[in-house]
């Protein structure tokens, strides 16, 4: 069977950045499918999930919610979809986030080969259900054996590098409603986006995926940007 290959990219930068934005237009632009965490977040506490007051809370306080909640959120988006190319928008938040990501990912594959206890990788492929297909990241040929790479990397990593003020401006005049849009949460939100996310795209930065786009300007101009990132990738 074949194996199914999603192209992952993150969108990272800090409260404000821009990343739903150019998300939205990337989206439609390019035929990716927008996951904003976030987004997956607020809708269980809108739904009143088991999860949804916990969820509020760190919102609120502008912390980072248990990675485990937040990574099955993204998995169940990424599996129930018909598509294969995905803008995670605002995720992984932390070297915690990053690495649970990759751990459960992993899990899958050990649990599945040892269920199986497949010796030869090609029963492997014939006995595997889509989901652990998901999460092979690539194989490689070795001789006549296949070996498989394991753990999600992303494809690309796309960072919105801000000014703080401006990141500030914005999120204080955006008047959605969010319980997060006030200068104390703000505040809090641009301290854990320094201290915990920037780590992150440090590490992809040192893999070389990491693409920083200037985030200053009008929407279109930072699209202007971020287009040819889009228009030279061959998927
Ligand atoms: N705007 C956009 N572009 C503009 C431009 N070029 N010029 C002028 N204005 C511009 O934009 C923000 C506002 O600015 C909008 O009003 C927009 O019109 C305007 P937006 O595109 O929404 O920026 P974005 O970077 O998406 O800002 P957002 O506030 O969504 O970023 P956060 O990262 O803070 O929020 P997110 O929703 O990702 O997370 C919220 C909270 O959820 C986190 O603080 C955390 O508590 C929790 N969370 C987790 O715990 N784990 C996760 O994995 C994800 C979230
Ligand atoms: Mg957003």
């Amino acid at each position: 069977p074949r194996v199914r290959k999603p192209f992952i990219t993150f969108i990272l930068g800090g409260p404000g950045s821009g990343k739903g934005t150019q998300c939205a237009k990337i989206s439609k632009t390019f035929r990716f499918v927008h996951l904003s965490a976030g987004d997956l977040l607020r809708s269980e506490v809108s739904s009143n999930s088991d999860n949804g007051v916990l969820i509020q809370d760190i919102i609120k306080e502008g912390k980072i919610v248990p990675s485990e909640i937040t990574v099955k959120l993204i998995q169940r988006a990424i599996e129930s979809s018909a598509k294969d190319k995905f803008l995670i928008d605002g995720f992984p938040r932390s070297d915690e986030n990053r690495i649970a990501f990759e751990k459960i990912l992993n899990i899958d594959i050990c649990s599945a080969l040892k269920r199986k206890g497949v010796i030869d990788i090609c029963t492997l492929f014939t006995s595997m259900t889509d989901t652990v297909h998901y999460w092979i990241a690539s194989e490689i040929q070795v001789c006549n054996m296949v070996v498989l790479q394991v753990g999600v990397e992303p494809d690309l990593v796309l960072y919105f590098d801000c000014p703080e003020e401006e990141m500030v401006k914005r999120v204080l005049t955006r008047n959605e409603g969010r319980i997060d849009d006030n200068i104390e949460t703000v505040k809090k939100r641009l301290k854990v986006f320094n201290k915990l996310n920037l780590p992150v795209i440090n590490y992809y930065g040192g893999k070389g995926k990491v693409c920083k786009i200037d985030a200053v300007g009008t929407v279109d101009d930072i699209f202007e940007r971020v287009r040819p990132v889009f228009a030279t990738l061959r998927v």
